[in-house]
């Protein structure tokens, strides 16, 4: 498909011809959970004849389900798993990839998430983004203590996962039964003094006031907002906070509600997108199909949806001034799509378009196969 017409020796570069076809910057896959073990296929079933998922996690199940199995399993287990995962992202044109701890929550097993997460890096020719969630849920031998839990965090594990420098962002799931955002600030703020800038999982299932938080914060992104307030969409307008929304999950729990994607536009909000990839509430890896449900879901225009996968996921991730534009000034991030309008990308939803995905200037897929 991809021909190489000419290499400049003297130069070093080489040419290739896209013969007419899209040619559009990596896509910036901003927030997932990509390292963890098992699958919650039974719970979906679960979910399917009426079971919350609050309720499932409230019970012992949900995240805490992969707690149980991810604790249980080796480097090499995660590693493998992440890699393959990797590769189907990598080959619908995901240069760029954010990854969550959270399986852990022990110092111990979230030190083991972060560092398959490095593992990947040096393994694998596209770039991880680390992020510190060990806010993801309160373990089980903190039932009914998440104020033990919290003291814990802010003693133990924030300021070890900052000495080693395994992670970039800090995460907090900011939800009804999990994490309350007085808790979350505390999180966040320490998280940041230690240097790890703040992300917050903010209003997915109950408007709790997450996106004033992350506003007040100055987090980096806001993520989820299916619920957030008036005044919230109105705090992240006038911040520097990016609302990363995530389609695919509300599309994966058959939830009517949905982010106001078009509100948020309109009053002047970044908003980028992700999968949102995790074994419980979104199993998608294809950035594209994210892309495809945030213009017929979100009704966002086939422009926005681009931004939203490329430059705003850029910044979303601390990648914005290399990574998310085709650029001179920037790394060459860059998938030719199959394609003749890049209207095509979303509107063929659920086919993978991608014929060749190049991070850095190196071709990392071709015609849906990772070449690593
Ligand atoms: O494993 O359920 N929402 N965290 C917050 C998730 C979804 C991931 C999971
Ligand atoms: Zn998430």
């Amino acid at each position: 498909v991809l021909r190489r017409v000419e290499t400049e020796k003297s130069t070093d570069i080489t040419v290739h011809d896209a013969e007419g076809r899209v040619v559009i910057p990596g896509l910036v896959d901003a927030h997932t959970h990509l390292v963890f073990a098992g699958t919650r296929a039974l719970e979906y079933e679960q979910k399917i004849r009426g079971a919350s998922y609050l309720d499932i996690l409230a019970k012992g199940g949900g995240i805490l389900n992969s707690v149980e199995r991810t604790r249980k399993a080796t480097h090499s287990e995660l590693l493998d798993s992440a890699r393959k995962r990797a590769r189907t992202m990598v080959a619908a044109g995901s240069t760029t990839i954010e990854v969550k701890s959270g399986y852990g929550l022990s110092l111990e097993a979230e030190v083991k998430m972060l560092e398959v997460v490095s593992q990947l890096n040096s393994a694998l020719p596209v770039e991880f983004v680390p992020t510190l969630m060990s806010a993801h849920a309160v373990p089980s031998e903190y039932e009914g203590n998440s104020e033990k839990y919290v003291e814990y965090m802010l003693e133990h594990i924030i300021p070890e996962i900052a000495r080693r420098r395994l992670a970039e962002f800090s995460d907090v799931f900011c939800e009804k039964g999990v994490f309350s955002v007085e808790q979350s600030r505390r999180i966040l703020l320490e998280s940041a003094k230690w240097g790890m800038r703040p992300k917050i999982h903010a209003d997915e299932i109950v408007p709790l006031g997450g996106a004033e938080l992350a506003a007040q914060v100055g987090a980096v992104s806001a993520d989820h907002l299916v619920a957030p307030s008036d005044e919230g969409i109105v705090q992240l307008a006038d911040s520097e906070t990016v609302a990363v929304l995530l389609p695919a999950t509300s599309l994966f729990l058959g939830l009517a509600k949905r982010a106001p994607a078009r509100e948020m536009i309109r009053r002047g909000v970044a908003v980028a997108l992700a999968t949102d990839f995790n074994p419980g509430t979104s199993p998608v890896m294809s950035m594209q199909l994210v892309m495809s449900l945030a213009c017929s879901y979100l009704r966002m225009t086939p422009q926005e949806a681009l931004t939203a996968a490329t430059i705003n996921s850029a910044y979303a991730v601390g990648r914005g001034e290399r990574a998310g534009a085709l650029e001179k000034t920037r790394q060459a991030d860059i998938v030719i799509m199959d394609a003749e309008d890049f209207r095509e990308v979303p509107y063929f939803m659920g086919s993978n378009l991608a014929c060749a995905v190049i991070k850095k200037g190196v071709i990392v897929a071709r015609d849906g196969n990772a070449l690593f």
